[in-house]
């Protein structure tokens, strides 16, 4: 496979002033027509290459005369005038048998595409690349209710409808559907009077579950107007749910398409996680007008440009719309899940990738989720106020643009006068820094002394410093804040911050709400995280006090057979006892680390992690927490039961959390019973969930699961919980058997990415069970693999990121993971996905 770099950007020699489209559809022979107006730049050369892939080419002109392209499998080549001419071209397609969901293809019987990031060339030849961005007219032709495109509808009648879109746009925002949907349809007015069409659509039988995600779409609407003063700028804005996609959704241009997962969902069926995940998606999706649509990206390596910004403008969303505490906790969380490990393993990459084989593996919790936390930097590094000013001066400056990081860089240096050069290490080198701080205190003088060190990487063999801001408070031992927040930022490799006349020696509480994606060691005593987690007026640190005191407890349990730690035990009492703190909050509080997080710890310090012990230890603390906490509990769980309507949100939902966390730690104090019952009663999924979790958990499930089956056997989005719970709650030992006799269930539609992720995404996601010493989880996940890549290359590809960190286990496991990849990789025919992202794991 070829590798593609950053350094060899050159622009296309052509600029496309307008494209026609024209769909006749057929499941197995959809004709596209294509008239394109290309201009030559001056250095165009006096032939055209377009992508095309898969395609059927029935005949092409250039100005109206027949020509004869060279076609390759990866496009066409053809002379072509050196002044404007226009190219016409048929091809033929076969949607129904795109089982890749790239390009045009069959869902259900209905047609939807998928562009980004290269799925264009499977529709039409194009010059098919982010940078060549042209105005769209489409006509589609089909015996179908609903017919939909980009942009403002301008003809509709039966069988036939046209769609203009004014503004330019990539090919990859290239949207169209085809099927006989319905519409849940609302109306939004912008700040400047402008009637927006809204439409959600859903196959016959979702409506009742579109509200909330139109909600959603117009409290994102006016809230990108209020915040970043962003008006939508169409008639129209269309949603459509789709069941099989690849991913979440995509943000074509005034057609979004989703993921039906990441849009539908009702009380019954939907759980609060699942309502708050769609009000992040919408919003993400619907910022991505602005960023990403109208600026877009010169070339993929420049992802991060549209989705590292548009991540933290839909996590600052979600933080005005919730709590912005429980936000901050719950996306820490997620990147020490899925972005830590991709950094500290063979797939690590900077935020801005210079080199790749598949851009679709390049869309990744670094790119995403790094991407984000880089721009937090950014903004508490110049202030709310410069960022404000920067991101004016991006939209003015950029509008109608694909551009690149060094653009992006460029307006926060001229809006805000500072020298970015070494902040742009951030985009460049790979790697979690891993930061240590000690302090000192001589008369009324405290010294806090940080360092940064960053592990050569095959992609950053070199590393430098970086600026890292480092939000920090000092605390007096009463709990006082004897110096407020304030950001340091550590530029040097080593660096000391002194802070004079002091009455006392401070408690400090450093990296506040994580201020930097970096891995923190304290070189200080442990009563501080106890101290902490009773008094830090930081609600982030007051909770990785918790975690921390949890990992040390967990780490000295498995290394030394120590006993869960009553500072830990006694912490959590005084917290969950304090009832003025928000119940979301408490429940997060009552997690451990996650146990590949606990993996990770002990392979950074030189061990070899066990998961059956890392498994056991969790086991343990959870039980000894249940104790600790056994004066607590039933009130808590009493307190917290909502008994209200049902309502999806904040407040309501982060009561169920509490509640729910506590059943879980009761029912190992006093059995499944009360589970038992809240599952007999449950009128909404969340509690229907939970219930059903313990009871499996605590082997009582049997009868909930065969009732859950009968009652939601219609329903496939509740039917990929039914599977993929089972699953996660298995024991270690249960874990792939478990998996493997779903796999044989009749509903088990394989081809279907969320069905598939449901069973064996959950098995890579059980750590124990998934590295549990039989390998029976490597060789089933191998074994779909193998089945999976000739069908969905992507979805195969992306899983296949599970294996990432199978270095850090003992030489047992690694000869079991290594005999599977080796298996996949000797394939014949095995996609380019899936050998890049295989080749990459393998070293
Ligand atoms: N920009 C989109 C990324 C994407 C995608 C979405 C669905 C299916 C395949 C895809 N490939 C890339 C989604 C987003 O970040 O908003
Ligand atoms: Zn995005």
């Amino acid at each position: 496979p070829t590798t593609i770099y950053l350094k060899d950007y050159k622009p296309f020699g052509f600029e496309v002033t307008s494209v026609a489209l024209t769909f006749d559809l057929h499941p197995n022979a959809t004709r596209v027509k294509s008239r394109i107006a290309f201009a030559p730049k001056p250095d165009a050369g006096g032939k055209i290459f377009l992508h095309g892939e898969n395609l059927t080419l029935v005949s092409a002109r250039i100005d109206g005369e027949p020509v004869q392209p060279e076609i390759t499998t990866e496009g066409l080549t053809c002379p072509v005038p050196d002044a404007p001419f226009v190219w016409e071209a048929e091809v033929e397609i076969d949607p129904a048998n795109n089982t890749a969901l790239e390009g045009l293809y069959m869902s259900n019987g209905m047609y939807c595409t998928q562009c980004e990031a290269e799925g264009f060339r499977k529709i039409t030849y194009y010059p098919d690349r982010p940078d060549v961005m042209s105005v769209f007219t489409v006509t589609i032709n089909g015996p179908h209710p609903v017919l939909l495109s980009n942009g403002n509808p301008v003809d509709a009648s039966d069988g036939h409808a046209e769609w203009h879109d004014p503004w330019p746009k990539p090919a990859y925002l290239f949207a169209l559907v085809a099927g006989d949907l319905v519409a849940h349809s609302d109306r939004f007015t912008t700040r400047s009077g402008r009637a927006v069409d809204l439409n959600l659509y859903v196959r016959p039988g979702d409506e009742g579950k579109c509200a909330f995600g139109m909600q959603a779409l117009k409290d994102s609407m006016r809230w990108d107007e209020d915040v970043y003063g962003r008006e939508y700028d169409l008639d129209v804005f269309n949603i459509v749910a789709v069941d099989d996609f690849n991913m979440g959704a995509m943000e074509n241009k005034g057609l979004n398409i989703f993921n039906s997962s990441a849009v539908l969902a009702s009380p019954e069926t939907a759980t609060d996680n699942n309502f708050e995940r769609i009000e992040a998606i919408i919003a993400h999706e619907y910022f991505h007008n602005w960023t990403g649509n109208r600026i877009t990206c010169r070339d993929w390596f420049q992802l991060c440009l549209k989705e590292g910004l548009t991540v933290f403008r839909d996590s600052q969303f979600t933080s005005d719309m919730r709590s912005a505490p429980v936000k901050r906790i719950s996306d820490v969380i997620d990147l020490r899940a899925r972005q830590f490990p991709e950094d500290q393993g063979p797939l690590a990459h900077p935020v801005r990738p210079e080199s790749f084989q598949e851009i679709n593996n390049f869309y990744t919790a670094t790119v995403y989720e790094k991407g984000a936390e880089v721009i937090g930097m950014l903004r508490r590094l110049v202030g709310a106020q410069g960022y404000d000013k920067a991101l004016s001066l991006y939209f003015d400056r950029h509008d109608g643009q694909a551009c690149t990081i060094e653009d992006w860089l460029k307006v926060f240096e001229d809006a805000t006068g500072r020298d970015l050069a070494q902040f742009k290490r951030w985009y460049s080198q790979a790697g979690t820094p891993t930061v240590t701080v000690r302090d000192a205190w001589y008369s009324g003088t405290y010294i806090l002394t940080f360092t940064q060190d960053l592990k050569p990487s095959a992609t950053t063999p070199d590393p430098q410093p970086q600026v890292i801001p480092i939000v920090t408070g000092l605390l007096s031992r009463s709990g006082e804040e004897l110096v407020p927040s304030q950001v340091l930022e550590l530029t040097e490799t080593s660096q000391s911050f002194t802070f004079e006349g002091l009455p006392e020696r401070p408690i400090p509480s450093v990296l506040r709400g994580f201020s930097a994606p970096v891995v923190l060691h304290r070189e200080m005593p442990e009563e501080h995280q106890a101290f902490l987690l009773a008094h830090d007026t930081d609600p982030f640190n007051r909770w990785e006090a918790g975690r921390e005191l949890a990992r040390a407890s967990l780490l000295a349990m498995i290394r030394d057979g120590a006993k869960p730690d009553q500072r830990y035990l006694d912490g959590m009492h005084a917290v969950m006892a304090e009832d003025g703190l928000d119940p979301a909050y408490r429940a997060l509080m009552l997690g451990l680390p996650a146990q590949s997080d606990l993996a990770r710890t002990l392979h950074d310090m030189g061990e070899v992690p066990d998961p059956a012990a890392i498994w056991t230890a969790s086991e343990t603390l959870r039980d000894a927490l249940a104790e600790r906490l056994s004066d607590v509990l039933p009130g808590l769980h009493e307190a917290h039961q909502v008994r209200e309507d049902y309502q999806p949100n904040a407040e309501q939902s982060g009561r169920r959390s509490l509640a729910n966390a506590t059943l879980s730690l009761l029912a190992r104090l006093e059995g499944p019973a009360r589970a038992q019952a809240q599952y007999d009663a449950a009128d909404n999924m969340t509690q229907q969930l939970a219930a059903l979790a313990v009871l499996l958990r605590e082997k009582a499930g049997d009868n909930a699961l065969h009732a859950f089956e009968n009652q939601w056997s219609h329903d496939r989005l509740v039917m990929d919980k039914w599977f993929g719970l089972q699953v996660m709650q298995a024991a270690p030992d249960a874990v792939a058997a478990t998996a493997q006799k779903l796999t044989e269930h009749a509903d088990f539609n394989w081809k279907n990415p969320n069905r598939f992720r449901s069973v064996l995404g959950a098995m890579a996601s059980h750590h124990a069970g998934f590295h549990h010493d039989s390998g029976a989880a490597y060789t089933l996940l191998a074994d779909w693999l193998i089945k999976l890549d000739p069908v969905n290359p992507q979805t195969t590809a992306r899983m296949c990121a599970v294996f990432q960190t199978w270095k850090r286990y003992d030489e047992g496991r690694q000869a079991m993971i290594a005999a599977e990849l080796d298996r996949i990789l000797a394939l014949p025919e095995l996609s380019r996905d899936t050998t890049e992202m295989l080749t990459r794991i393998r070293g």
